[in-house]
């Protein structure tokens, strides 16, 4: 069984492929032969979401799934938010981490959460399915793995940042799991 995921963030795919392995097989934009800069302008994770999903359906008439997410925390009024991906103004991860650290710099509230939302069209509809994952932020980097704020973000019972777990064990208990299991269990009880 083929799935179409919206999106060009090739870590994404990869989480996504290797949560579904055996089960689905993954097509992203670039699998299909879309190479364009889909417009997120919506302000909400399930409205961008739903932005990237639709956009598909418009363009190629396939159903699919996008997933919008980000990183939420709370003394900077849940900044970075929907804006994660380019809050410094670039995409740099290690330039948009440096603010989040610099910006934190003395504050001992360092509560912050993952979140995804899963946009599903499907035959015209869209289905939303939501995922989070609360931890802290770190004062310095730590691991390699992963992509994005994975070095400085600690999930709540562990000691690791999600870049020092491996692609298996971030899959077991991520914001981006999370959504995806319960998109995945729609997608059986409705087949
Ligand atoms: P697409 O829109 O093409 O899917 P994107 O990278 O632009 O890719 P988003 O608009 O959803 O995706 O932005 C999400 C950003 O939030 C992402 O670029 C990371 O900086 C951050 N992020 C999301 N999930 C993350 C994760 O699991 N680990 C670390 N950072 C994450």
């Amino acid at each position: 069984k083929k799935l179409v995921f919206a999106t060009n963030n090739q870590h994404k795919t990869e989480e996504i492929r290797s949560a579904l392995k055996g089960q689905y097989e993954v097509l992203n934009l670039e699998d299909i032969g879309c190479f364009a800069d889909i417009p997120e302008t919506s302000g909400t994770f399930a409205g961008n979401a739903t932005l990237k999903s639709s956009y598909v359906v418009a363009h190629y008439n396939l159903d699919c799934f996008a997933d919008d997410s980000g990183l939420e925390i709370e003394a900077l009024n849940n900044e970075p938010g929907v804006y994660s991906a380019r809050y410094s103004g670039s995409r740099d991860s290690l330039e948009n981490m440096n603010l989040v650290l610099e910006k934190l710099e003395g504050n001992s509230n360092r509560k912050a959460r993952f979140k995804t939302v899963i946009s599903l069209m499907q035959n015209g509809k869209n289905h939303l399915f939501e995922g989070l994952v609360e931890g802290t932020i770190r004062e310095e980097l730590s691991g390699k793995m992963g992509f994005g704020y994975d070095p400085i973000f600690q999930p709540n019972g562990y000691d690791i940042t999600f870049a020092e777990m491996s692609m298996d064990e971030k899959n077991r208990i991520s914001h981006r799991a999370i959504a995806l299991a319960k998109m995945i269990d729609f997608l059986k009880e409705t087949h």
